[in-house]
């Protein structure tokens, strides 16, 4: 019995968790008629991917592996403001299934975000496994929303993204909306934030976008009805050139986009992932 047990120990934690079994749980936990507009879902898509931008390819040290962004003091980096409401929300799912990393739980919550919000199916991988607050990132490897397309260039080329891929992820904010009290910014980017759709290319293109007169930080409202908005780094997709032609293809393509930020989110929560060689690649069927 001693070597039965002992085999049995070895089983690496996250081959003893049923992935399918958290997808549906996860999903379960998207609704909510008291917060925002109704889901978690956008600030789940949000969590993942502030887990797995912190990557720097030239030192390889980052991305969603460790799943350092629990800890301080990466947690209170100014960007991470407010993903402590999704990271409060997913930790009962920590509890239940002991043997899932917060990488893969993270993760998985921007893949359920997406798919159940009518995004594409995201491919994923589970093996992430936790490293404690040593790991953390240092600050600034996030984008900031008040720069240009230099900056934004500069953030993603890091994380090895190239044009069309920076044009396709940041389509992702047609989800969800900006917070007075996280980011110091307000209002969604358009009329529908949780449906993951086009719209963030369309309402860029079609509106006339002028600076919000108000006291916070400078940011674009639509002209007339100021329901919609749009940071300064939004604005560079559409004043700079080269993103501008991607941001033109996907306001008239939806399919391509959606194959395009597929495969670019996909990417984005492996960035600087070993995954051990026996990890399944899962397409989790969206439950509606
Ligand atoms: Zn966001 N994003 N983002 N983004 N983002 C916010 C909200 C959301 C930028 C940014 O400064 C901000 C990507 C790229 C970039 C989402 C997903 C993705 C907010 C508002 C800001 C300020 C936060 C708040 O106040 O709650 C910048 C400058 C980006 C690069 C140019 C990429 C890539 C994303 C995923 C693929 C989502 C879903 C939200 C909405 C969150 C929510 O709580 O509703």
């Amino acid at each position: 019995w001693y070597f039965y047990s002992k085999q049995q120990d070895e089983t690496p934690a996250w081959k003893k968790v049923n992935y399918q079994s958290v997808y549906k749980d996860i999903a379960d936990l998207l609704e909510d008629e008291d917060y925002d507009d109704g889901s978690y879902g956008p600030v789940f898509v949000r969590l993942a991917w502030h887990a797995s931008g912190t990557y720097d390819k030239k030192t390889r040290t980052g991305g969603s592996s460790g799943g350092t962004i629990r800890h301080a003091p990466e947690a209170e980096h100014g960007a991470n403001a407010g993903l402590e409401v999704a990271r409060r929300r997913l930790e009962p799912l920590k509890q239940k299934y002991r043997n899932i990393s917060y990488g893969d739980l993270y993760t998985l919550a921007g893949v359920v975000g997406i798919q159940e919000l009518g995004g594409p199916t995201i491919q994923w991988r589970p093996g992430r496994s936790d490293l404690q607050a040593e790991a953390c990132t240092p600050d600034g490897r996030l984008p900031d929303a008040a720069q240009g397309a230099d900056h934004v260039r500069d953030i993603f080329y890091r994380m090895g993204f190239d044009d069309r891929e920076i044009a396709a992820l940041v389509g992702a904010h047609a989800l969800g909306r900006c917070h007075s009290n996280r980011s110091g910014y307000e209002g969604p980017w358009n009329a529908s934030p949780t449906a993951f759709t086009n719209f963030f290319y369309t309402e860029l293109l079609e509106n006339t976008w002028v600076t919000k007169k108000w006291d916070g930080p400078k940011q674009f409202v639509d002209k007339p009805t100021g329901a919609f908005m749009m940071l300064p780094a939004d604005m560079a997709f559409k004043t700079d050139p080269r993103f501008r032609t991607y941001i033109e293809l996907y306001a008239r393509d939806q399919d391509t986009f959606f194959n395009d930020f597929s495969a670019a989110f996909a990417k984005l929560l492996e960035l600087g992932v070993k995954f051990p060689d026996d990890a399944p690649t899962y397409r989790f069927k969206p439950l509606d």
